[in-house]
């Protein structure tokens, strides 16, 4: 991971400071500092043992639902375990001093809203929820029987976690609300996102259509990274406390 080179110019203060409405997409690189392995890293990544592609969709829970329910089940342990850490931290302080806030996030961590981050737009779903597959019913507690994957109380059948895979569509609600956001937003920050998985990561390049101030907060370089006005090349934990800081330093 590259040296970071973390320059908030005060053009970026001066924006956040007058902003009327801020809109954040974060990805797994967020929850990183929070000890929860993103995608990409691939020694210690949930994609190390398996390809998330190849495991993350439809297909795979038809073809074999207890392995994907053990996968989920092995990374709700590694969340239970996590705290929010200060880049989630921070961005509730930005909420906090803003017009208009909306958070996009890819995670299924749920650590946003424990970092008391209200206006968060879920939109690959959350991994401390399960789903019926037969009915669609949602439940945020299931029978620890033996079964597995759990079976749901009212039909039988059984349940499969309540994220989107690849292959599915996002809920309609969050991304039609996404899109809203990204489409009115006068600042856009793409935070611990490689980027590459759509329709998230069309939002940035929504938001610039749209006239938006396009941030990006990566230790690494994306393909966004060449349309971003302000590029903050370090850890979320470290780069957005001191965006804060630098803007409302009371
Ligand atoms: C859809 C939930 C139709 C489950 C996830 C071929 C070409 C193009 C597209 C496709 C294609 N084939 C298929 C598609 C579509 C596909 C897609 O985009 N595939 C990709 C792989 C090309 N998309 C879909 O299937 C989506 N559905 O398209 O439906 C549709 C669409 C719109 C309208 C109608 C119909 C559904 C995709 C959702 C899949 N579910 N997650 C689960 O978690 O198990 S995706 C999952 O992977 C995440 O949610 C996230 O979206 C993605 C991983 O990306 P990141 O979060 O960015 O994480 P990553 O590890 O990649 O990067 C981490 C970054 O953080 C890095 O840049 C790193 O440098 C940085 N970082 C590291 N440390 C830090 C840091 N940053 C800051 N601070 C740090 N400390």
């Amino acid at each position: 991971m590259p040296e970071p080179n973390i320059i908030i110019l005060p053009q970026l203060v001066e924006r956040l400071k007058n902003a009327g409405h801020v809109a954040v997409l974060t990805g797994a690189g967020i929850s990183a500092e929070s000890g929860i392995p993103t995608f990409r890293d691939t020694e210690k990544g949930i994609w190390a043992r398996f390809n998330a592609e190849e495991v993350a969709t439809p297909e795979a829970f038809e073809r074999n639902p207890t392995l994907v329910w053990q996968w989920y089940e092995e990374r709700r342990k590694v969340i239970a375990e996590a705290r929010p850490n200060p880049g989630h931290m921070a961005l509730a302080h930005i909420e906090a001093r803003v017009p208009r806030f909306t958070l996009i996030t890819q995670n299924i961590d749920g650590l946003h809203r424990v970092a008391g981050s209200r206006n968060v737009l879920e939109l690959h779903g959350n991994i401390h929820r399960a789903r019926c597959a037969e009915e669609g019913t949602t439940v945020e507690e299931w029978p620890d029987d033996g079964e597995v994957p759990p079976r749901c109380a009212r039909c039988g059948a059984m349940l499969r976690p309540d994220v989107v895979w690849f292959g599915e569509v996002p809920p309609v609600a969050e991304l039609n609300a996404s899109m809203v956001a990204a489409r009115e937003a006068d600042l856009f920050l793409s935070i611990g996102t490689s980027a590459l998985v759509v329709p998230a990561a069309s939002l940035p390049y929504h938001a610039l259509q749209h006239g938006a101030t396009l941030v990006e907060v990566n230790p690494e370089d994306t393909p966004l990274t060449k349309y971003a006005s302000h590029v903050l090349q370090g850890p979320a934990g470290e780069v957005l406390p001191r965006l804060v800081a630098a803007t409302w330093s009371e």
